[in-house]
């Protein structure tokens, strides 16, 4: 597995499985290298202009980071001339971006969630960027509606970890690969093949301070794990909680685990916390494909059709066995 870079990796996919055409794998080769370049600018912190807010609100009524900005900003530049996309939607702006009339369109939607996990950019905490492609509907105008596809339509998904490594992981809809970024060669390289997640576990993921606004169910189930050894289900289990989805997820696909972000009182006018398009669907193509499972309780996330581009869902996933038994919990 040395030295095989995300381009080799791609062109062979592309040559000897035909699982991708040419110009989706350049599409990813130019999200990869935007990540790179994000990757770059968080590294620099405090060196540069670029930690501290933005002074200005996104879409949802969140106060922007600076480097919420610049990412999206990285992502839009990189993504507008290559001739591939119809149009980007992003988790930072209102509306779809559509391609400037001076450069060729393709036939994809490029979907991205710039910077992940915005209450850790100032602390040096892990982050990450992701990302969705779907294919526009033919002789579809690329607008909102276009984009409003169920998750099961995704042609491929992916997220960026900025942790101690940059990690790009990334899904064709034939299991999960992991790249790990070379810094001295620039480029991203292959560590980790067919990623699986365990189908059982004893560590879950969750906000607990929400506790006194969840569900019964979410109640029954963290409150029998919290129990542990001397509760039903008889062992312990432990806790962990980044508040950065990429990084919760990352946990997940390489030693297993459960992550929720439920629906809550305090959430449920809005749908929940976390957004169908730029973090749930992407993670949930992830997780299936390494064997895992994700809901919102109720529903397969992927099969959920979209009625909005900034919709929120709870959000339920990770390792097999325990999803479901909470997934079984909501319909008792
Ligand atoms: P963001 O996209 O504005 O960063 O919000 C999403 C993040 C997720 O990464 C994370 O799982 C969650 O919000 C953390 O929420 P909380 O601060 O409520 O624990
Ligand atoms: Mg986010």
């Amino acid at each position: 597995m040395k030295n095989i870079t995300l381009s080799r990796f791609l062109i062979e996919e592309q040559r000897d499985k035909n699982l991708i055409p040419a110009d989706l794998r350049l599409l990813i080769e130019v999200v990869a290298r935007a990540c790179k370049a994000i990757s770059i600018a968080i590294g620099k912190g405090g060196l540069a202009d670029v930690l501290g807010g933005a002074g200005s609100d996104n879409v949802q009524g969140e106060a922007q980071k600076k480097l919420d900005v610049i990412s999206n900003e990285i992502l839009l530049e990189a993504n507008e001339w290559g001739g591939h996309l119809a149009a980007m939607a992003s988790e930072e702006m209102e509306l779809p971006h559509p391609i400037p009339n001076r450069y060729p369109k393709g036939e994809y939607l490029l979907l991205f969630d710039p910077l992940d996990g915005s209450s850790n950019i100032d602390v040096n905490v892990s982050i990450g960027t992701i990302f969705s492609v779907l294919r526009c509907p033919e002789g579809a105008e690329a607008n909102e509606q276009a984009f409003l596809q169920p998750g099961n339509q995704q042609l491929c998904a992916g997220y960026a970890v900025y942790g101690p490594t940059t990690l790009l992981v990334l899904t064709l809809g034939d299991g999960v690969n992991v790249f790990t970024l070379d810094r001295e060669m620039g480029s991203f390289v292959l560590t980790q093949r067919n990623v699986r997640i365990p189908e059982d576990t004893k560590e879950f993921a969750i906000n607990a301070s929400n506790q006194r606004f969840w569900e019964p169910p979410v109640q029954r189930y963290i409150g029998e794990m919290v129990a542990g050894k001397e509760g039903p289900r008889g062992q312990d289990f432990n806790m962990r909680w980044v508040a950065s989805m990429v990084a919760d997820v990352h946990r997940i696909l390489s030693r297993g685990g459960i992550f929720l972000y439920p629906l809550d009182s305090k959430t449920k006018a809005k749908g929940g916390k976390l957004r169908l398009m730029y973090e749930a669907n992407p993670m949930a193509l992830i997780v299936e494909q390494a064997g895992g499972k994700a809901t919102d309780g109720h529903r397969r996330l992927l099969d959920i059709q979209p009625t909005g581009l900034h919709q929120r869902v709870p959000v339920i996933l990770g390792s097999k066995n325990e999803v479901e038994r909470v997934t079984a919990y909501h319909a008792g």
